[in-house]
């Protein structure tokens, strides 16, 4: 029976999720699902759903978790053979159960990044709509300021990037993920990286992925009892 490996990879706004995701994706080969990825996908596309989501991520606010599960938990279904990393998904207790009755998490990684670097990183983020990818100015520059790599399309900045957003973003972050991470803990799960730099984190997730994923027994996506 093939190992499967379900991980997710958690932190505020800013922290390197999506950066280390993908790092994670390409070197141990998962499944990369960014819940706002999907979103923006919904609302670009402009979906029943993207609707509904567009005014929540506009103003920087989670959107409802029945929203949310009912946007990620089916692709999961459907990925029920594969192995996974989640960025962004679980975001709050009652998705972190709604996501366990589906199934048992093997690690989750929580990123700590001090605010005044996440402030910085942020002001400085430029995003390809159509695609997502995203770039710093200063840590993964575009090859030609202002367009994107591969299309050379415009690159456009968020406005829940900007700081007063954000600062709500970073508060409203820290209530909400306590209860999950404490869930998480109780699990035996939880791994947490502190750092203002991505690059030496990275080593240290690296180990621990290459760890894990060798030791991990065989399994199938089981759901786990509340
Ligand atoms: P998202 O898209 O999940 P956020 O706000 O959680 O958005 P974000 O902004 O995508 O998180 P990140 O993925 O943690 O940040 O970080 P990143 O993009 O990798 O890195 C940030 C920047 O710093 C990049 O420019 C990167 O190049 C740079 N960088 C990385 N490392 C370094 C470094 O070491 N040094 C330097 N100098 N730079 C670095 O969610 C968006 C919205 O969707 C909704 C919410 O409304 C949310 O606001 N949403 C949900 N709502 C409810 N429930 C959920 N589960 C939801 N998921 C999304
Ligand atoms: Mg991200």
């Amino acid at each position: 029976m093939a190992k499967l490996f379900r991980a997710a990879i958690m932190g505020p706004p800013g922290s390197g999720k999506g950066t280390i995701s993908k790092r994670i994706a390409h070197s141990f080969g998962l499944l990369y699902l960014s819940s706002g990825h999907f979103l923006r996908e919904s609302i670009t596309a402009k979906t029943e759903a993207g609707v509904l989501v567009k005014s929540f991520v506009e103003r920087s606010m989670l959107v409802p978790d029945h929203v949310m599960t009912r946007l990620m938990l089916p692709r999961l279904e459907e990925l029920s053979g594969n192995s996974w990393l989640l960025d962004g998904f679980p975001r709050t207790l009652s998705q972190a159960r709604a996501l366990n009755n589906l199934c048992q998490l093997d690690l989750v990684i929580s990123l700590n990044i001090p605010y005044e670097t996440l402030r910085e990183r942020l002001s400085d983020r430029w995003i390809h709509p159509g695609s997502g990818r995203v770039y710093n100015m200063g840590f993964n520059p575009p090859r030609v300021q202002g367009k994107d790599d591969i299309t050379g399309e415009p690159l456009i900045q968020h406005d829940d990037d900007k700081p007063d957003a954000l600062m709500s973003r970073l508060r409203h972050y820290k209530d909400v993920a306590k209860p999950v991470i404490d869930l998480y803990k109780s699990q035996g799960i939880l791994h947490s990286f502190s750092g203002t730099e991505t690059d030496r984190i990275w080593p240290y997730i690296n180990s621990l992925l290459s760890t894990k994923m060798h030791t991990q027994p065989p399994d199938t996506c089981q759901p786990q009892m509340p």
